[in-house]
């Protein structure tokens, strides 16, 4: 029995703030390696008023590859990443949706390894994972590498999610499984990807993982700061004293 996938459709969404430079090269990269397999796919832009042109850039390529395959739905000003992917989701007409970010940090070499795990196992989340097999980071200072690292440890630590990767933002669900991961999500910011696992194992959906290797973002600046920092560890004390 072959299982036909013919009727799944991915909705990408790739929010992006200043990312002129990356924008072009990503969709590029998405587009090749979704026609070679024959998948079903839309990318969907949320831009938050991006002041380096992105949402310009945004339109060049709509017009380049079509307005069924590049959608554009942007925002006023930065409104954040969370409210990013449900304005995104919103307007989504996939049955899977597959969350990335746009800064060429992750491959779109990865997608298709993602929907075959998927696929194989029915599985309700697939996440990327710096942490297991092949993968991991490149271009990372130690700073960086031990926030992640131990951001990662502590919660493994303190709610043994029994994902690797909690704090990566690599990720195909079904889409129903994400609106209700995401209406159950209190958090905001760096942290909501971690609690976004956490809540998925809690609420016993399965995830698979597939080992990826992140790569720094070469065009633009890190937004990671210590207030970032400090709100994640908030957020993890919180998820361990109420679930
Ligand atoms: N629409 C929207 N996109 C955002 C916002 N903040 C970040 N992004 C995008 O979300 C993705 C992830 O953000 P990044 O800035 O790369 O976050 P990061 O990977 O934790 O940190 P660096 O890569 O080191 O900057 C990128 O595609 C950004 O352009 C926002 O407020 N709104
Ligand atoms: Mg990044």
């Amino acid at each position: 029995m072959v299982k036909s996938t013919k009727n799944n459709k991915y909705s990408i969404l790739l929010p992006t703030y200043n990312e002129v430079e990356n924008l072009p090269i990503i969709i590029w990269m998405i587009v090749k390696y979704m026609d070679q397999s024959n998948y079903n796919y839309e990318i969907i832009i949320i831009d938050d008023g991006s002041p380096d042109g992105t949402l310009d850039a945004a339109k060049q390529l709509q017009s380049i590859y079509g307005d069924s395959k590049i959608i554009l739905k942007p925002r006023e000003k930065k409104l954040g990443l969370g409210t990013a992917y449900i304005h995104g989701m919103k307007h989504a007409t996939g049955n899977f949706i597959l969350i990335m970010d746009a800064d060429l940090s992750h491959h779109p070499k990865f997608i298709p390894e993602f929907i075959k795990l998927q696929e194989a196992n029915n599985y309700d989340v697939v996440s990327g994972t710096r942490y297991l097999g092949n993968g991991g980071v490149s271009g990372w200072d130690f700073k960086r590498k031990l926030i992640s690292r131990g951001a990662n440890f502590l919660t493994q630590l303190l709610l043994r999610p029994g994902a690797s990767d909690l704090t990566g933002s690599f990720r195909l669900y079904k889409k129903d499984v994400l609106q209700k991961l995401i209406e159950s999500c209190v958090s905001k910011g760096y942290v909501f990807q971690m609690e976004m696992i956490v809540r998925a194992r809690q609420m016993k959906y399965t995830i698979g993982e597939v080992p990826i290797t992140f790569v720094d973002r070469v065009y633009g600046e890190s937004k990671l700061g210590g207030s970032e920092i400090v709100q994640f560890s908030l957020a993890l004390l919180h998820l361990f004293a109420t679930t």
